[in-house]
């Protein structure tokens, strides 16, 4: 495949001004009309071909200005349309194709998702419904005409407002017609028909314009859609106040539906979501998968303004989008829920997704300058990287100065298709700045290193502070400069108070932010009392991996007293980190005890909220130690010494956590908000350590857990506490939850994702029976991504198994998937990029499996070999 490259972007020789589709739905021979209004732009030479994409087209008919084309005035494959010679003057163009949306197995374009008809679009789906100019910058006024069987398909729904509705004369079919007055590039195209039923809600906007708002379902799932349209409200408000951005449409449509590859997508005016995005109640859905719905259903509203009314020149820019657009989110929630707890929640996420990503062969920049296939770049360094560098700019200016430069870019770029570039430069001339060496984080991959030493002088009464950053090689980058990073920090006095300076030099310090922009630099505070602790990178205000140069003693200080919630949770997490990693070599951690006493003061502190508890006790992942240790990784060594850990705490602390386990009381109706989540997640977190124990009566107390439980949330984790711990009335537990859920898919999902993650001898043996279950389908994104992506997310033993079983597997569905839904199969063969982390007896499994991929005797698609690729370079 072709290397598409940021430096060779041109304009389209030719301007389409407006669409009009017309979409005549059947399930295996959907024909679709197309009439273009085009125009050759001033500078282009007279004679200059018009090409349109197009991605396994059947080409009907084409017509120009009304007439038949000859044969020789154009080139028709199923990937490309040439029109050569078209007139200098304005011209239609019409063109007939033929698809077959039944057979859509790759979910991109026209398919069908239980006798649903839908679209997928973004990046490059369109060009599987017409030939067009599939590309973000090519903007156009869209009009569409659905037809299609009326029984079957009552509901037909298109981009923008409704126009029209009728029978078609003389059939069984009707058709609607929907005009979206906002000029918008293809992949926010879409469509809908089937038999769906909605909930309602009329919504007036803050200048008093009327908007319906209906969310669409299939048929008896309509009780689920609440929270979802309870959201969308909040996000339109929040939207509002926060921004000062307004809806721009007379209707704003959601649809559920059931095979979707992404989480959810944003086009104008009629967003599509996976199900799973949508559903919800207290018997299906856990806390985290309505947090999920709430941050879903927000990011794709607070799209239509980052990203719809301003979108991307071309797809390097994706992250203008998506990283601005999940920040928004973020911050929505942070609104909405506990800021601190917000910010934990991200950050476990960026860790655990983004820098496993950025430090491995995959690693690219968060602006990228070349791809092969755009869909292997909707990445976590796209978007939650993306995303911490708006978080960035905005600690860098401030609130004020971060609003007033999103009141420029809203104002300068509305409507346009823009740059990385624009952006910053509204944020420069809003505030009279310069951002020319911030910039560099879009630019330039990989996860900084910044390693901190300090020195305290009494008699000066000064703290010294050095900071030095280094960014190891990443692909393509062999050398790095250093970053633009901000570093908010406090002087932490053994009162636990931070205490004030007098004067800072060495560096940019304002306050309590310190910006560094060299690879090494002394700061010297003065004015200092006495011996500080320093707190750095307070609310982690840059993504970097902080050496903080503490010792335990002061780790365990900072975890007692800093004020910045963030780094307590921080301190307790290095101290784990670092311990797991000493257990991890058969080390005996020194300070362990005075850790695990901290934590219990943490876990019982009753100024803190439940969710803040929750996170504080939660042990790092055994991939986030893989991570950690970053070379000649034995995963067994992990899960062994994570396990006895965990054990050992439990063991120490099962009073401390009985205690905390039993006073927590939760409202006995069932109420989705942050502070009843936060009571549930604490009561599992103390029922983990219980259950991890061993005592006697831990396990009866955790089936208990799970036979008393009246909503998802306590209900799966019990269970997968009862299976992780492979304690008695697991087995038990999962016929239990199977009999109770079976026919309900995406509570199903669950059972798969706990049975998927659960430590075991002969982990793919599981899975292999699991995915002949009648819950489980090789078709259905959702099913793949909770066994297959629970197996090789949350099954690190079983994955990174040292008879190389695990990778064998891997490679074997890859191919499998890659028949079908490469999409899916990418996603799931960017598992291997940790390999090159793992001890020398894995590293060979691994590498040999990647190469029975590279090499199958079958056509791999673009997607999965770029991957494949790129893992063995
Ligand atoms: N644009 C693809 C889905 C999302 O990020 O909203
Ligand atoms: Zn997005």
């Amino acid at each position: 495949a072709q290397l598409i490259k940021l430096t060779d972007y041109e304009e389209t020789p030719y301007v389409i001004e407006t669409v009009s589709l017309v979409f005549k739905l059947h399930a295996e021979a959907t024909e679709v009309v197309s009439t273009l209004s085009l125009h050759p732009r001033a500078r282009t030479p007279a004679g200059t071909a018009l090409e349109l994409d197009g991605d396994e087209l059947k080409l009907l008919s084409i017509k120009l200005n009304g007439t038949p084309l000859e044969d020789d005035a154009y080139d028709a494959a199923p990937d490309k349309l040439v029109v050569h010679n078209p007139p200098t003057e304005p011209f239609k163009l019409e063109i007939t194709t033929q698809i077959n949306p039944a057979a859509n197995t790759r979910l991109m374009g026209l398919y069908l998702s239980d006798g649903i008809y839908c679209t997928q679009c973004e990046a490059e789906g369109f060009r599987r419904i017409t030939y067009y100019y599939d590309r973000p910058d090519a903007l156009s006024v869209f009009t569409t005409r659905i037809e299609a069987d009326k029984a079957s398909n009552p509901i037909l729904l298109g981009n923008g407002n409704p126009q029209e509705t009728g029978r078609i004369d003389g059939t069984d079919r009707h058709f609607a017609v929907w005009h979206d007055p906002h000029p918008k590039p293809a992949y926010l195209f879409a469509l809908v028909a089937g038999d769906l039923t909605c909930i309602s809600e009329k919504y007036t906007t803050a200048s008093g314009k009327p908007v319906d708002l209906n969310i669409y379902v299939e048929k008896g799932n309509e009780q689920r859609a609440g929270w979802s349209m309870d959201s969308l409200v909040r996000s339109m408000r929040w939207d509002e106040k926060t921004f000062g951005r307004e809806y721009d449409l007379d209707v704003f449509n959601i649809v559920a539906v059931s095979a979707f590859n992404m989480g959810a997508m944003e086009n104008k005016g009629l967003n599509i979501f996976n199900d799973k995005y949508i559903l919800a109640n207290s018997e299906t859905a856990t806390d985290l998968d309505y947090e999920g719905i709430e941050t879903v259903v927000a990011h794709e509203y607070f799209h239509n303004w980052t990203g719809n009314r301003i979108t991307c020149r071309e797809w390097f820019q994706l992250c203008l989008k998506e990283g601005l657009t999940v920040f928004r989110d973020q911050e929505f929630s942070s609104d909405e829920r506990s800021r601190p707890v917000k910010r934990i929640a991200d950050v476990v996420r960026l860790k655990s997704r983004q820098f496993p990503e950025d430090q491995g062969p995959l690693s690219h920049p968060v602006r990228p300058t070349e791809y092969k296939e755009i869909n292997n770049f909707y990445t976590a360094t796209v978007y939650d990287k993306g995303a911490e560098l708006v978080r960035m700019i905005k600690t860098i200016l401030g609130a004020d100065g971060f609003r007033k430069g999103m009141d420029l870019y809203f104002e300068r770029h509305d409507g346009d298709a823009s740059t990385i570039e624009d952006f910053i430069k509204c944020f420069e001339e809003a505030n009279d700045t310069d951002l020319s060496h911030f910039s560099l984080w879009y630019h330039q991959s990989g996860t900084p290193h910044l390693k901190a030493s300090s020195s305290y002088d009494e008699a000066a009464k000064t703290f010294t502070l050095e900071l030095e950053q280094t960014t190891p090689a990443t692909p393509g980058q062999p050398e790095k400069e250093p970053f633009f990073i901000p570093v908010r920090f406090g002087l932490v006095g053994p009162n636990g108070e931070d205490i004030a300076y007098s004067k800072a030099e060495g560096a940019r310090v304002d306050g309590d932010l310190l910006c560094l922009t060299e690879r090494k630099q002394t700061v010297v505070f003065h004015g200092i009392g006495s011996k500080p602790v320093p707190s750095l990178l307070r609310e982690f205000s840059a993504p970097v991996k902080l050496e903080a140069g503490l010792n335990r003693h002061e780790q365990i200080f900072l975890m007692r007293h800093d004020i910045d919630p963030f780094n307590r949770w921080q301190a307790a997490q290095t101290l784990m980190s670092e311990m797991l990693i000493e257990m991890t070599n058969g080390d005996i951690p020194a300070g362990k005890d005075a850790f695990i006493s901290a934590l219990a003061n943490m876990a019982e502190d009753e100024n803190l909220d439940h969710a803040f508890r929750g996170f504080g006790l939660m042990l790092p992942s055994e991939k986030d130690i893989a991570l950690e240790i970053g070379k000649d990784v034995d995963t067994d060594a992990i899960g062994a010494a994570r396990d006895a850990f965990a054990k050992e705490i439990g063991a120490s602390l099962y009073d401390t956590f009985e205690r905390i386990y039993s006073a927590i009381e939760v409202s006995e109706t069932f109420s989705p908000d942050a502070a009843s989540a936060g009571k549930r997640s604490l009561k599992l977190r103390c029922l983990y350590y219980m259950a991890a124990s061993g005592i006697e009566g831990s396990a009866a107390l955790t089936k208990a857990h799970f036979d008393a439980a009246d909503n998802m949330t306590d209900r799966m984790g019990a269970l997968n506490l009862l299976v992780t711990w492979n304690l008695e009335g697991a087995k038990d537990g999962l016929q239990a939850f199977e009999k109770r859920h079976q026919g309900t898919a995406l509570a199903m999902d669950k059972w798969l994702s706990i049975a998927a993650g659960a430590p075991n001898e002969d982990a793919v043996s599981t899975i292999r029976t699991l995915t002949e279950h009648p819950a489980f389908s090789w078709d259905i994104p959702n099913r793949v991504y909770s066994l297959i992506g629970g197996f090789l997310g949350s099954n690190t033993r079983g994955f990174h198994k040292a008879d190389g079983s695990g990778y064998d597997y891997l490679a074997e569905i890859t191919l499998h998937l890659d028949k079908n839904n490469p999409q899916v199969a990418s996603r799931l063969v960017k598992s291997f990029g940790s390999w090159k982390n793992m001890n020398a007896e894995r590293r060979v499994k691994a590498k040999a499996a990647l190469e029975r991929i590279l090499n199958a005797d079958q056509q791999l698609s673009t997607d999965v070999k770029e991957i494949v690729e790129r893992c063995l370079d």
